[in-house]
């Protein structure tokens, strides 16, 4: 029975490759949830009968379209747009858009594929898409940000709505992005629909803690998984890559939980600074002036920039890769375990490689992969859409409550589901099939769709 199992879901995951030809991450993704299926089908025979995995791995609807922009200069630059909708038996899509030159169909597909699960653990009614463009951000003035974003949602609106597919940001979109994607949508359609882009400003149906929600919610979830080893955050020596949204809040979280982030990074170096990362002044030059992490260590003497260095190699007990995908491969998973790490919190979507992932695994640390740890941003836009479905605002305190509530309720969900299902303390386990059968036991009563 196991055996034969094995073999089919193993013959699902080669369709899947051989249907998607080239696209390493998708593939990736796909097989690290399969992997975990075997005893979910052996629960639930249904989902094998009326071929669950193999709808799921299928996306609903592939949308690529050409964005033609000029720059300052008047040069015309054509760029590839995406929008995979992946999933949308819990709700309508929803996921971010990310504008980077590495960015192609299958990082848009694996991270869609990942969506879709982990929108289905925040317990909120959102399906899974994924989108964004080969875009490069960096270097450009506000106006070409600005005519970029309008060209790309003059393609894109025709395909969203806020019953229907609802993006918000990811690497290269933030609040600057999303304020020039709303603004074009809302002059191309004539409608105020609020729910359709999140992460919008405090004064247009924006939510409080939304910013702040993906590094707080990834906080919250190491301390869960401290509290169930009955440990805590407190005065742990923690690392952080990545120097983006996601960096910045969960630097914040941990020094208010009393971790101390003696590291981050970005895609050129590391910053070391033994006494703890100077978070104001990271701010300033991260999400004020725009500069790059660099500039940090002028503003410290005791601060050290390792230009192409490996933050991995930095002594830690926490670890949060914030940066991107296979940013932490099986040998730095090693040193980090050499080094003392017990827990990791992945905050951005499959940091880990899969040799890294077997190496938490095999050392029994506390591995929360970023299908649960990261879901406090998307399930805080899910509360920012309930407060514009509900024409209202709430306060700080009160949606950080909730998003604390959330995160909580993942731990406990992904905890007990890898328990029930023989894998006690393996969070990729619990998630992948808390995640699947929810969205599985949405699929089967709407027939074959
Ligand atoms: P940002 O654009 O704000 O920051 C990205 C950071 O990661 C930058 O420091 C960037 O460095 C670094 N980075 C990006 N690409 C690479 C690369 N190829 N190699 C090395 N460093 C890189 O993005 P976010 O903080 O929003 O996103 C970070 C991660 O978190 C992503 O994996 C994203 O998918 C995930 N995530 C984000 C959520 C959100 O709400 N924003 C929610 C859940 C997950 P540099 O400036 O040098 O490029
Ligand atoms: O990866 C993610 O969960 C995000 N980039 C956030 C998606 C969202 O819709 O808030």
């Amino acid at each position: 029975m196991a055996v034969a199992l094995e073999e089919k879901i193993e013959a699902i995951y080669q369709q899947v490759k051989a249907r998607n030809p080239g696209e390493d991450e998708f593939h990736q993704a796909v097989k690290e949830v399969l992997e975990s299926l075997g005893p979910v089908l052996v629960k639930y025979p249904e989902f094998a009968d009326q071929k669950i995995i193999e709808r799921i791995c299928e996306p609903e609807r592939q949308i690529m379209f050409r964005v033609p922009w000029q720059d300052d200069k008047g040069e015309v630059h054509i760029n590839r747009g995406f929008r995979v909708e992946f999933n949308s038996a819990i709700g309508p899509y929803k996921g971010g858009l990310r504008f980077h030159p590495s960015v192609y169909l299958g990082i848009i597909k694996f991270l869609g594929f990942e969506q879709t699960f982990k929108n289905a653990l925040t317990g909120m009614p959102i399906g899974g898409g994924k989108g964004g463009s080969d875009f490069d951000p960096k270097g450009k003035s506000n106006n070409e940000i600005m005519r970029f974003c309008q060209s790309f949602m003059t393609e894109l609106y025709r395909h969203l709505g806020e019953h229907t597919d609802c993006p918000a940001g990811d690497i290269g979109v933030g609040g600057r992005e999303i304020g020039y994607l709303f603004g074009q949508y809302k002059r191309i359609t004539n409608r105020y629909e609020s729910g359709v882009l999140t992460g919008k400003g405090i004064g247009w149906g924006g939510s409080l803690v939304r910013t702040e929600a993906t590094g707080y919610g990834a906080t919250y979830f190491v301390r869960e998984m401290l509290k169930a080893r009955k440990d805590s955050l407190g005065g742990k020596t923690c690392l952080v890559s990545g120097s983006g949204n996601v960096a910045i809040y969960t630097i914040e979280k941990m020094h208010e939980l009393g971790a101390k982030v003696v590291a981050c990074s970005d895609s050129n170096g590391v910053i070391f600074h033994k006494k703890g990362i100077d978070l104001e002044l990271l701010k300033r030059l991260k999400e004020v002036e725009r500069r790059r992490i660099s500039d940090y260590a002028g503003y410290h003497k005791d601060a050290k920039y390792i230009e192409g260095g490996n933050i991995w190699e930095i002594p830690c007990q926490v670890a949060m890769p914030s940066a991107t995908q296979n940013e932490l491969n099986g040998k730095d998973a090693k040193m980090l375990v050499k080094n003392g790490c017990i827990a990791v919190g992945e905050g951005a979507n499959m940091p880990t490689t899969p040799e890294g992932v077997r190496v938490f695994l095999d050392a029994k640390i506390a591995y929360g992969p970023g299908k649960a740890a990261n879901a406090g941003g998307v399930a805080t836009s899910a509360l920012e859409m309930q407060q514009n479905a509900g024409r209202d605002s709430w306060t700080f305190d009160y949606t950080e409550q909730k998003l604390d509530k959330i995160m909580t309720g993942i731990h406990e969900a992904t905890y007990e589901t890898a328990a029930e299902f023989g894998a006690a303390g393996n969070y990729v386990i619990g998630a992948n099939v808390a995640g699947f059968i929810k969205v599985a036991q949405a699929m089967v009563p709407m027939g074959l769709i």
